[in-house]
């Protein structure tokens, strides 16, 4: 348990503003948003600096104390939170939270990991840049969690995941170094890819505490659908035709079932289908160009008149102006609230190859009512990117504690089906403490066996994030 002369010397080093011991001010970061695990801390460590934390890291080094990283606290598997008996530290970036640099020359932006993505994508585009990176929790997830989750989010379809973003890091390791990474060049073949490693680690190797991220063309003409379908095998014969008429305009092509959409229109206010009638499944699809006037709502029109021509879409609505855009947005980034609101859920965040998308939702969903009799599925997420959210609802009227307790039960049986269809099991979220009981059988052999050799060069005291990531 760390101790009061251990803390006493943390508060010495980040002051009082940099130290959270009350119970009631440690309470909102022992807990993860969808109240799975309820931890406890004896205190939250909020630096200021990147040396701030180098020496609190050391202090926790030499007296062999945990620490737990925490950004904007938006882990869907647990992944920021500490464990229940009150021995781990909180590190919270929160007030790492400096643009440190801009430059639209070379298109970077160098970063502190308390940012939110949100202020990041402002910063972005006020200097005429886009940061292409979109999640449904951008507003509270900052850079540090985006990045060591490798976060993927609505635009990976273009642009890829957050890794591959990344030219440069700063890392305090577990051993109180900072390791000063923060180069922001395109071409540097200079040995191990370190930063690579770090990006999607979970912060069980070290605290990224900035980042030099890659920015592209803001877009200067953007066209957003919502098309009704009557199916996920629809909704990809839909994404073919956008993909046949120019791949790289589509920056996002969002998929979304029926129930889902109807959990957004009964739980989250102000939200209205733009369409005349309700449809089994529903395609969001933006495409983007940096060119003024690259002719996309005309692209848009015509294979959305090709689609319903020939009944692949029932019904579709062009958003007519940004707040049409925006609103058609906000009922796919509400789904997890609403699902959230509907009741207890189990999430499946995973991947197939995009052609298996169909087949995969169907073969899933009749393992899942064979299961459970009564469970709900809803299933929606990043089509284009082949990234499903396959989660489920607790059957109505059931109990929420009765079902939270199968969520092993489903999601090995959701795993079965993405294994068939050579998928991933955690396609964006992350593995945090949900998940590592699945390493040996995704990623045993050579590979776990490799992880945890690194685990053990980097941080040989086992401090970083314990219980998160590895088995
Ligand atoms: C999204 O795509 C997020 O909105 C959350 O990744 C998905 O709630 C979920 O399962
Ligand atoms: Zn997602």
């Amino acid at each position: 348990m760390p101790t009061t002369s251990l803390l006493d010397a943390i508060r010495a080093i980040v002051g009082d503003r940099g130290l959270l011991t009350d119970s009631t001010d440690t309470a909102p970061y022992s807990e993860d948003w969808r109240r799975l695990y309820q931890g406890r801390t004896s205190a939250v460590i909020r630096p200021a600096t990147a040396q701030e934390l180098a020496e609190v890291i050391r202090l926790c080094a030499e007296t062999g104390t945990p620490v737990v990283p925490q950004g904007g606290n938006t882990s869907m598997v647990g992944g920021a939170v500490p464990n229940e008996d009150g021995s781990e530290l909180v590190v919270s970036t929160a007030r790492l939270n400096r643009i440190r640099d801009l430059d639209p020359t070379d298109m970077t932006l160098t970063i502190e990991s308390g940012v939110t993505l949100k202020a990041a994508q402002t910063a972005a585009a006020e200097a005429g840049c886009l940061l292409p990176l979109s999640i449904s929790s951008e507003g509270s997830a900052q850079i540090g969690g985006v990045l060591a989750v490798n976060a993927g989010g609505n635009n990976t379809v273009r642009y890829g995941n957050a890794r591959d973003l990344v030219l440069g890091l700063e890392v305090v390791l577990p051993d109180g170094t900072i390791w000063n990474g923060l180069r922001r060049l395109r071409k540097d073949n200079t040995g191990y890819c370190l930063r690579q490693l770090f990006v999607g680690s979970e912060g069980t190797l070290g605290v990224i505490t900035a980042a030099v991220l890659k920015l592209a063309s803001q877009p200067r003409e953007v066209a957003v659908a919502l098309c009704g379908v009557a199916s996920p095998e629809a909704a990809l014969s839909l994404f073919t035709r956008f993909q046949a008429h120019d791949p790289n305009a589509i920056n996002a092509f969002e998929l979304m079932s029926g129930l889902g959409m109807s959990f957004v229109l009964r739980h989250i206010p102000g939200a209205v289908l733009p369409l005349e009638t309700s449809a089994p499944f529903y395609v969001l699809v933006e495409l983007a160009s940096p060119r003024p006037n690259a002719g996309l709502h005309a692209m848009l029109e015509q294979v959305l008149e090709q689609a319903l021509n020939t009944a692949i879409v029932q019904d579709a609505v062009i958003a007519a102006s940004d707040a049409q855009r925006a609103a058609i947005w906000r009922l796919r980034e509400e789904h997890s609230e609403a699902q959230k609101r509907e009741g207890a859920s189990v999430k499946n965040d995973v991947s197939v190859p995009v052609s298996k998308v169909p087949a995969f939702i169907r073969q899933a969903t009749a393992t899942c009512e064979a299961l459970i009799p009564g469970i709900r599925v809803v299933p929606f997420g990043h089509m284009g990117d082949g990234n499903i959210h396959f989660n489920l609802e607790q059957p109505a009227g059931s109990d929420a504690a009765w079902f939270l307790a199968r969520d092993h039960a489903i999601m090995d049986a959701v795993n079965e089906v993405v294994q068939a269809f050579d998928g991933s099991f955690s396609a964006e979220h992350g593995i945090g403490r949900l998940k590592p009981y699945m390493m040996p059988d995704w990623r045993g052999g050579a590979e776990l066996a490799l992880m945890q050799r690194i685990k053990a060069a980097i941080d040989p005291g086992r401090i970083m994030n314990p219980g998160k990531v590895l088995p």
